[in-house]
């Protein structure tokens, strides 16, 4: 039998390494076999086009060079490890996945959607998420969140409205597929966050 395929995605600061933890801790009381990965990278080749993604070294490259390199990242990933666990009986669980594509380079820089899905099918086939979930908060509370930790990387250097068309391509993305996405309230305090992945999570398990 194959493996489930799960993504956490969500604006900078929206917890989702948090969130990982709780997913993690649930899947593996079950006693289920699972990896843990994220996009962009999680391969060799992957780890390198993410260096150039978010360094500063290629501030301004074109939207279409960095939309190709989240999708060749993408090809190597599903290539080498995520496909490979998947029929193998894994349970893949990944920090980032198309949604981010759609959200970022489709309503954050504004290529067009049908460009993207475009890439989506011929990159993955039928190869889709079985349970995504969306942490979603206002962008001020994700950015006060994410100034606290580190230096911006070359996304996190974009401008507040970046953020927020960002925001809401997530939340049309949940609205159209609300059996695959599960909007969790990232805004609340940690417990009540993690509470509320948990029944996500453990809702899915057990279905
Ligand atoms: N990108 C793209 O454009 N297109 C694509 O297709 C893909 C990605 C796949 C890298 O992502 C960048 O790539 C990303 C989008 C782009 N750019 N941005 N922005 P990333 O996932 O590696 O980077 P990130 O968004 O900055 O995520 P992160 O660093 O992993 O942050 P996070 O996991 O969402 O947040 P966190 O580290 O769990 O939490 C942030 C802080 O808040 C931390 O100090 C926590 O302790 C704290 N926190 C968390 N939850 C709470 C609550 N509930 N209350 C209070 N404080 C909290």
């Amino acid at each position: 039998m194959t493996g489930k395929f799960i993504t956490v995605e969500g604006i900078e600061g929206a917890g989702k390494t948090t969130c990982m933890q709780v997913v993690t801790e649930v899947i593996e009381h079950q006693g289920i076999n699972a990896i843990h990965t994220r996009e962009p990278g999680g391969t060799d080749l992957g780890e390198d086009l993410r260096s150039l993604l978010l360094g500063h070294k290629h501030t301004g490259m074109s939207d279409d060079a960095e939309l190709l390199m989240m999708f060749a990242a993408r090809a190597e990933h599903i290539a080498q490890k995520i496909q490979p666990a998947l029929d193998d009986g894994k349970w893949v669980l990944c920090d980032r996945f198309t949604d981010a594509t759609y959200a970022y380079q489709g309503y954050g820089r504004g290529i067009p959607l049908e460009k993207i899905a475009g890439l989506e099918n011929w990159v993955q086939g039928e190869l889709r998420p079985d349970l995504t979930l969306l942490m979603d908060l206002p962008v001020e509370v994700g950015m006060e969140r994410a100034g606290k930790r580190s230096a911006p990387d070359r996304f996190e250097s974009e401008a507040w409205d970046f953020f927020e068309r960002i925001r809401q391509g997530y939340l049309s993305i949940a609205a159209e597929q609300p059996s695959r996405v599960k909007v969790i309230d990232a805004s609340q305090d940690l417990p009540d966050v993690q509470a509320q992945v948990r029944v996500a999570i453990e809702d899915f398990v057990n279905a």
